[in-house]
């Protein structure tokens, strides 16, 4: 029977089927082939004995994150604050580039507009719309999270972005109430109070599944190589095959398509910032 892990706690993987909820054993032969199944695995398993499972097959990921450890993520949610804290544009790149590595879509979420005049949030629109879906919503008026719900609906999902910026808060109005709906109640109050909590996999009333890990706050390196970053900026694609040399790195050259449409206004030079700063990264971390 095929299923999905949702969860996985001390030893134990619990797999979601048609016919419900398996508690599941993994077979022994993946720790021997180093493969650690992880929520959001494809899976397929035999059940033994009444209430008794063992996973015998886990499916070709789409995709897999090491930290927090999940698979198969259709969408990433990058949550920042307009305000408190202050939105930090380079920590946004980051994570947009590393959704681009495991090709994710992307959804930017704007959260507390309701702390800032509207005209504040024209910057965001400038940079971010031609490129990506984005959404300004409020957790506390909820404002604007039906546009968010429209976003990942049937897909599975993970929210992303530095703590303090509410994405707890956001996990509650989208996913509180499908679990209020289903009568557990009790659950949706506990729910973004303890930041240590497993990894788990929910069903959302709206369709599709949610990540629930306090894992994606941030990163300690930019897992990107020196010739691959400006494919993962969807904006420079276009002028790539319009530089002099190929291995143009977009940052001193001459006859260069990139620095070329940054100049002309056609890549937001924000953008362009972020992808100068990340080289430096990449290229500082390479002399260790
Ligand atoms: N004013 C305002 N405060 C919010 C909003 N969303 C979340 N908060 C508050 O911001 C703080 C951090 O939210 P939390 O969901 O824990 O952030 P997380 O660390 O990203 O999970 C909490 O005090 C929330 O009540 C919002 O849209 N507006
Ligand atoms: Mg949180
Ligand atoms: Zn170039």
């Amino acid at each position: 029977m095929q299923g999905t892990i949702v969860k996985g706690i001390a030893g134990f993987y619990y797999v979601d089927t048609e016919e419900g909820v398996y508690q599941c054993k993994a077979r022994g032969i993946f720790r021997k082939d180093g493969i650690v199944p992880r929520v959001g695995d494809n899976v397929i398993i035999e059940i033994i004995d009444e209430g008794e499972a063992v996973i015998n097959e886990i499916l070709a990921r789409k995709n897999e994150f090491i930290r927090p450890p999940i698979a198969n993520v259709d969408c990433l949610v990058i949550v920042i604050a307009a305000k408190q804290p202050d939105p930090n544009i380079f920590i946004l790149d980051k994570f947009l580039v590393m959704a681009e590595l495991h090709h994710t879509d992307v959804v930017i979420c704007v959260n507390k507009i309701d702390l800032v005049e509207r005209e504040q949030l024209k910057l965001f629109k400038e940079i971010y719309q031609p490129i990506y879906p984005l959404v300004f919503v409020s957790g506390k008026t909820g404002e604007g999270i039906k546009d968010l719900e429209n976003l990942i609906k049937n897909k599975k999902s993970a929210l992303a972005g530095p703590s303090g910026v509410g994405k707890s808060t956001l996990l509650n109005w989208i996913e509180g109430k499908a679990i209020a709906e289903t009568g557990e109640v009790s659950e949706k109050t506990k729910r973004g109070k303890n930041t240590t909590r497993h990894v788990e996999l929910y069903s959302l009333k709206i369709g599709g599944m949610i990540f629930d890990t306090p894992g994606f706050t941030s990163f300690d390196v930019l897992e990107a190589e020196e010739d691959e970053l400006s494919h993962l900026y969807p904006e420079m694609l276009p002028y790539l095959s319009k530089c002099r040399y190929d291995d143009c790195r977009h940052i001193a050259e001459p006859d260069c398509g990139v620095q070329k449409a940054v100049k002309e206004g056609k890549i937001h030079e924000s953008r362009y910032d972020s992808y100068v700063n990340q080289m430096k990264e990449i290229r500082e971390k390479r002399k260790y």
